[in-house]
């Protein structure tokens, strides 16, 4: 594929294993980090980077690894992209911060309008900018209180929303996120997803009118400022809910003055094979909550959505020291620019299409459900024949894959989810080396 994502050192695009994974130098890094690391921060595959680009990550003891995890979606334009390094690079000799509630900048506007053009709907919209997604889908639910008046926030089973007190409270599963970190944020519901593999094929529309039924029993519409939902759920399992719920659900929202704010901070950005999750089934939500693919790794986050909802808020009720960082804004834009020149959207259809071929022809029947969108790709591991999940099976061939150089990840409530997310700079090349190292790994486990 094509260098204009694979920038800096122009990194071999190769899988490279010179020692065991992890080697003697992760393995002498991995210890300080024991030492000096709080406990609570867990690593996945204790290799210590010194460079990644492409499709790859280079680590401490030269070896070469394929990343189909992107440091959890957020390399979407590559690490290192060159048009990011040009951006940051010319931004960092300008200026580093003034604090945009102080002297405001340019860079900050111009993502603003990018965002209200970009994301889902031709209505009036304004933006906000925040560092992380979690402090984004925080502010969203601020915002739909301020407008609607009312504090009930509806989630759904699988959720996740983040790490903080409130966030905590959205999010559904207590390990490792919840547990011993209560008391939780009041005035939180949960209702039941849509989640074809579990729910017995349930359309979309008779999910959508369990859940309202749910809510307007035990909730009240008008109570109701929010719901809040991933149009794909990310650490739950890339769980894509039937076709129709959505578009129910957001109707009910309308009907009911509820504000709909759609999380896309894990599906934003090109990487479904559109630019946002909801465009696949036109759904337009209130507000939308992006993060992660938006910056090229660098921390930024926003909410964007309907001008009356965003503007609803006093002056000074928004807000942040580093919200909306010079360096994170220049980052952003040419993120944004760089996924139009390169189609990366059509390059992350392409890659999903290879993914889900290659899933399929493994034809192991320990892989209960293929699913996903676009490069967004995820396996549920079962018993063969039924839906009893395999979670000491997806850990074997996460480790298995982890050994031979490929780095990915898993997922899922019940921790049997392993899932896809290369960056969109991926050589083909190393995408099918990645998928035979994967095919492997399967028939050996
Ligand atoms: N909403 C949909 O996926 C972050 C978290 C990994 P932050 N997901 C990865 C971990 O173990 O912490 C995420 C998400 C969705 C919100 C968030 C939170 O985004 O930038 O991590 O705060």
């Amino acid at each position: 594929m094509n260098d204009h994502l694979i920038g800096g050192p122009a990194l071999p695009q190769e899988r490279r294993l010179v020692t065991a994974i992890p080697g003697p130098e992760s393995a002498r890094l991995h210890a300080r980090k024991a030492a000096a690391v709080a406990a609570g921060v867990g690593t996945t595959l204790p290799v210590y980077t010194v460079a990644a680009g492409g499709g790859v990550i280079v680590d401490a003891d030269g070896n070469s690894l394929i990343d189909l995890g992107s440091g959890i979606a957020v390399t979407t334009v590559g690490n290192s992209a060159p048009a990011v390094v040009d951006a940051v690079t010319e931004q960092l000799q300008a200026f580093t911060h003034t604090c945009f509630m102080v002297t405001p900048y340019d860079g900050y506007v111009r993502v603003a309008e990018k965002l209200n053009e970009l994301t889902p709907g031709s209505h009036e919209k304004r933006t906000a900018l925040f560092n992380s997604g979690a402090e984004a889908v925080e502010n969203a639910v601020k915002i739909a209180r301020a407008f609607t008046k009312r504090q009930a926030v509806v989630v759904f089973d699988h959720a996740y929303h983040g790490r903080t007190n409130l966030t905590m409270a959205m999010t559904a599963k207590n390990m490792p996120y919840k547990h011993g970190f209560g008391p939780f944020a009041s005035e939180i519901y949960r209702a039941p997803l849509s989640y074809a593999f579990r729910d017995g094929g349930l359309s979309g529309e008779a999910a959508a009118f369990r859940a309202i039924d749910l809510i307007e029993k035990q909730v009240g519409a008008g109570n109701l400022a929010a719901v809040v939902i991933e149009p794909i759920q990310g650490e739950g399992g890339f769980i894509v809910p039937a076709d129709g719920f959505l578009p129910l659900l957001v109707q009910w929202c309308h009907d009911n003055g509820v504000v709909f704010v759609a999380d896309e901070v894990q599906t934003g950005f090109a990487r479904t094979g559109e630019l946002f999750a909801c465009d696949h089934e036109a759904v337009v939500p209130d507000l939308i909550v992006t993060a992660k693919g938006i910056a090229g790794g660098l921390p930024l986050s926003a909410v964007t959505g309907r001008a009356e909802i965003m503007d609803a808020v006093n002056v000074g009720g928004l807000g942040g020291t580093y919200g909306g960082n010079p360096l994170a804004c220049a980052a952003a834009l040419a993120v944004i620019e760089t996924i139009a020149t390169e189609d990366l959207v059509g390059r992350a259809r392409m890659i999903g299409k290879t993914m889900v071929e290659r899933l399929h022809g493994f034809a192991d029947p320990r892989i209960g459900d293929v699913r996903g969108r676009g490069a967004m790709v995820a396996v549920e591991l079962v018993e063969p024949g039924t839906t009893n999940p395999d979670p000491d099976l997806t850990r074997a061939v996460a480790a298995a894959a982890h050994a031979q150089g490929v780095v990915v990840l898993t997922c899922g409530t019940y921790g049997n989810v392993l899932r896809f997310l290369p960056p969109l700079s991926m050589p083909d090349h190393l995408l099918f080396e990645a998928f035979d190292v994967l095919e492997q790994v399967f028939r050996e486990n």
